[in-house]
């Protein structure tokens, strides 16, 4: 189901002409409101073409929002911010963003179109396992799902057990998580003696982190569903940002009438075609407490233009290849977590808990692919040693472990961790 048909199926003149003038007021705003953007936008104008403007303009980020801790691009008076939300940051401060009335309305429109998306209809409920609190997800997914006229079970991250008798009790329609937890809850169901496909899910609505086509085929398997992809981030909105359709099931539809997307060489800032991997930028088109223009997101993408089964008629992004400061260096090689886990997924066997553990020396660490088998004795450890080395050109040691003693995710999951022993 499309939600807002008009703008999901807007031509491409018709779409252009209106992120232009968005573009052009969302530059004004923030020229007027926010000091960071004061000095950078000098030279803007309004009766300029906004698009021209925009490209020559520096990028902003996440060093720039830590610096401006908390609220330095705050661009409306706290009176009028209705909502605050944080994202985690590892280091140092973390990233506060903020929502006007009408940011929140933009974002339950942007969830309720990709719950549409995912295949969820009015009158349906959802179980919403997305961590309520300071992060995007759970209150994100919960008033787009609201807005869609959707029943929300507000689950929040944890107490996995009380989770499944929900699931079982509830019988409800979609479930909303990252893909992790899905599977830890999906191997909770078995624990308490529950098969997967005895409940009710026909959906599920997975992201917040990177994932394969294989974990993919495992969780639609596993609980009898169509398993879609969901991405955002807390500086630009949270969920919502862009989208994947059941119907095609390939690459996410980016709701481009309220964020702009551009995808650059992360080296060289230049503009890279579409089909090409870099990095995504994104400049909101509508967003009032906290303007971002053209916004470093880190996370590793590739456009494609191409027309959509589903009738859409926006880009879409491939499946995040992963964040560029995701990127290990083994050997001299990059690799990165989402591809070990293609890897692995694509043998049968390997159970789709995983982590990747530095370990040794410091001067000479070890990467060990740490899993678990379906069953005993299902796994050829030295074969997948030797699958991995080819498809990563790197040595990577596989470590199978007994049932269960892979950490398990309640939110998003730890994929690397390092047991590096300093001298
Ligand atoms: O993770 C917002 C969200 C909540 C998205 C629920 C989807 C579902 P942050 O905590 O600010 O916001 O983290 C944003 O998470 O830059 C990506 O690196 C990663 N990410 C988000 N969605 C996906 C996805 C939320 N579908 C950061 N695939 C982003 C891969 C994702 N990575």
């Amino acid at each position: 189901m499309i939600w807002d048909r008009r703008m999901e199926t807007l031509d491409r003149a018709g779409l252009q002409e209106l992120q232009e003038a968005r573009l052009g007021w969302s530059l004004g705003w923030a020229k007027g409101r926010v000091p960071f953007y004061q000095e950078r936008l000098k030279g803007w104008q309004e009766g300029m073409n906004p698009l021209k403007v925009l490209a020559d303009l520096p990028f902003t980020v996440k060093a720039d929002l830590r610096e401006n801790y908390p609220l330095g691009f705050l661009a409306v008076p706290r009176q009028e911010v209705r909502r605050f939300h944080a994202s985690s940051g590892t280091r140092g401060n973390p990233t506060v963003v903020a929502y006007t009335e009408h940011d929140l309305v933009v974002w339950a429109e942007v969830v309720a179109r990709s719950l549409a998306a995912a295949g969820m209809k009015p009158g349906q409920t959802l179980h919403n396992a997305y961590g309520y609190g300071l992060f995007t997800g759970g209150l994100g997914l919960h008033a787009g799902a609201e807005r869609l006229g959707l029943s929300v079970i507000p689950a929040s991250g944890g107490s996995t057990e009380r989770q499944v008798k929900l699931l079982v009790d509830l019988a409800p329609d979609g479930l909303a998580c990252t893909p992790s937890y899905a599977l830890y809850i999906a191997e909770t169901l078995s624990q308490m003696g529950i098969s997967p496909n005895e409940v009710s899910l026909t959906t599920g609505i997975f992201g917040a982190e990177p994932w394969s086509n294989g974990m993919r085929e495992r969780l639609e398997a596993g609980f009898g569903i169509q398993a879609v992809d969901i991405y955002g981030l807390s500086e630009i909105t949270g969920p919502g940002v862009a989208m994947e359709c059941v119907e095609g099931k390939n690459g996410l539809h980016v709701f481009e009438d309220f964020f702009l997307v551009e995808v650059i060489n992360p080296q060289t800032g230049e503009g890279v075609e579409p089909g090409i991997v870099g990095e995504m930028v994104l400049t909101t088109l509508s967003k009032e407490a906290m303007p971002m223009i053209r916004y470093r997101t880190g996370d590793l993408v590739s456009v494609n233009p191409e027309p959509c089964p589903c009738g859409r008629t926006s880009v879409r992004i491939s499946r995040i290849h992963g964040r560029s400061d995701d990127m290990l260096i083994v050997r001299g090689v990059n690799v990165f977590p989402s591809e070990v886990e293609r890897v692995i997924l694509s043998q049968e066997g390997v159970s789709p808990h995983y982590q990747l553990v530095f370990e040794g020396h410091p001067s000479r660490p070890d990467l060990v692919v740490e899993l678990e088998e379906m069953m005993p004795g299902a796994l050829d450890g030295s074969g997948l040693t030797r699958r991995l080395t080819s498809a990563l050109g790197v040595r990577l040691g596989v470590r199978i472990m007994a049932a269960g003693q892979v950490p398990r995710s309640q939110g998003k999951a730890v994929r690397v961790v390092s047991r590096i022993k300093e001298d």
